[in-house]
């Protein structure tokens, strides 16, 4: 059993051992794959009578699969980069800590993921072990997809100026369902899985603060640059972003178990839903089916947790549940 730390939580040295897994996983050829298989499973993955429109829902993206596929996609990361060094585990950015000053994080400090692009270098990362100057981490031109030249790109706050705050995760926390019918993108549907990947815009919920994409999909317009296409692993701070949002699931599995555990199903489609989005549907391409990754311990893993963290049964007393047909005072 290993655990996932907070990035605030981890030494120089375990910063150092991270950046330099990732580094000798890229040197060996072995990190594109992850580009491409994230890439790959952008095929539309519908029923007969929807669109055929990965935009619509594809195998890992605006669909139930979102969090059962990223969970298998990290871990399989985490499995080759404990291959070359096994202290390592991918940390979590808990970016509602960095709500009031996003660039400011310690995220992107130089000896961990670098910083911000530069606008007159074609949004080029010009600090850091992955800046294209370092010659590291090559990434190729995406210029067809508006990122003109290779290397890693990012321009924090070019198309959104804020990132998600703790209240607007408490949104989410509070949703009862993980998902429902239609089982989509659209900002009416229900549940803690669209919730989080962001589609619930205001549109959908007057109680949004903010306008446009929400939770997850912000944070990758955020950041901008790579992070912004179907190729977004390219960009390394993927996978503290994606390690996050997986933490939130966990603590949302762990809460609806405390707080409901006769109520809603916590994860659906059990069956008939759409093509790799059932709970025995196989994690495409991962050996494990959506319900053999459910449980993170399970897979050998667990989350830090900051000292003053409510356990799942004090915060399922204060939480406001979103949509609560089941819930009992
Ligand atoms: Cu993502």
């Amino acid at each position: 059993m290993f655990v996932r730390k907070n990035v605030r939580s981890l030494t120089a040295p375990e910063q150092l051992a991270f950046v330099t897994a990732l580094l000798e996983l890229k040197a060996k050829g072995k990190y594109d794959k992850f580009v491409h298989w994230h890439h790959q499973v952008m095929q539309p993955a519908v029923l007969p009578f929807e669109p055929r429109d990965g935009n619509y829902r594809n195998g890992a993206h605006r669909g139930p699969a979102f969090l059962p596929w990223h969970r298998e996609f990290l871990y399989q990361l985490e499995t080759e980069l404990r291959a070359i060094d096994s202290s390592v585990s991918i940390p979590y950015w808990n970016w509602t800590e960095d709500t009031s000053d996003p660039a400011a994080s310690p995220v992107w400090s130089e000896d961990f993921m670098g910083g911000n692009g530069v606008e007159a270098d074609e949004w080029r990362v010009a600090s850091g072990p992955f800046a294209h100057g370092n010659g590291r981490w090559p990434v190729p031109d995406y210029g067809a997809e508006g990122l003109p030249g290779p290397g890693l790109k990012r321009s924090f706050g070019q198309f959104i100026d804020s990132i998600p705050t703790p209240a607007d995760l408490q949104l989410a926390l509070g949703e009862v369902f993980y998902d429902t019918p239609p089982y989509s993108a659209s900002p009416f549907t229900i549940g803690f899985r669209n919730r989080l990947e962001g589609f619930v815009t205001r549109r959908g919920d007057s109680r949004v603060s903010t306008t446009g994409s929400q939770l997850h999909n912000r944070v990758h317009v955020w950041v901008g640059g790579n992070m912004l296409l179907m190729t977004s692993p390219e960009d390394p701070v993927f996978f503290l972003h994606h390690c996050f949002i997986d933490k939130v699931w966990a603590d949302w599995q762990e809460l609806q178990q405390t707080a409901n555990p006769d109520g809603a199903p916590h994860y659906a489609p059990l069956r008939d839903g759409p093509p790799g989005h059932n709970i025995d549907d196989g994690v495409r391409p991962g050996a494990h089916t959506i319900r053999e990754v459910l449980d993170i311990s399970a897979l050998g893993y667990s989350y830090e947790q900051p000292p003053d963290a409510p356990d799942a049964s004090a915060m399922a007393r204060t939480l406001r549940p979103v949509i609560s047909p089941f819930w009992v005072d």
